[in-house]
């Protein structure tokens, strides 16, 4: 019965070779599949870069009123320089700002009561969904905070 029993943790051991050098070859395959889509991601961001050269500014009025800001959605194309004039009119009389996050070049603008600032940032190229707060204490999470949509 011993030597019954041996063949098959021999063939066991067989099969386990045969799955790491399976695995081995799927590597293999997903690191040459990489190197030949690298050019393509390569002209796809050459593409984007050419899109944000033609596309036009957006300019964005932004009131700070109470603890919310209105409105509280912006969109905006990828990649697009944003002019954003936030202007504060809360009647209590306390300054707000204006906080941007993961843009291609993110900004913070303060205006205090009755003022209106401008500033001015670039977009991400990367479309989805970016938060944008006040950050003075307490602010964003009392509701004074908005989403940036990048398309
Ligand atoms: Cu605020």
């Amino acid at each position: 019965m011993g030597t019954e029993a041996a063949p098959p943790v021999g063939q066991m051991r067989n099969t386990g070779r045969a799955r790491r050098s399976g695995l081995l070859i799927a590597g293999l395959a997903l690191g040459s599949s990489l190197l030949v889509l690298t050019p393509l991601s390569l002209a796809g961001l050459r593409r984007e870069a050419m899109a944000v050269r033609d596309g036009p500014p957006v300019r964005v009025e932004l009131v700070a009123d109470g603890m919310r800001f209105v409105p509280n959605e912006i969109r905006v194309p990828a990649g697009a320089v944003v002019t954003v004039d936030l202007v504060n009119q809360d009647p209590s009389g306390t300054p707000h700002d204006f906080q941007t996050f993961r843009q291609r070049r993110d900004v913070r603008v303060v205006a205090w009561p009755g003022e209106r600032r401008t500033t001015v940032f670039t977009a991400t190229d990367k479309p989805g969904r970016y938060p944008f707060i006040c950050t003075l204490r307490g602010h964003s999470a009392a509701g004074m905070a908005g989403v940036l949509v990048v398309e």
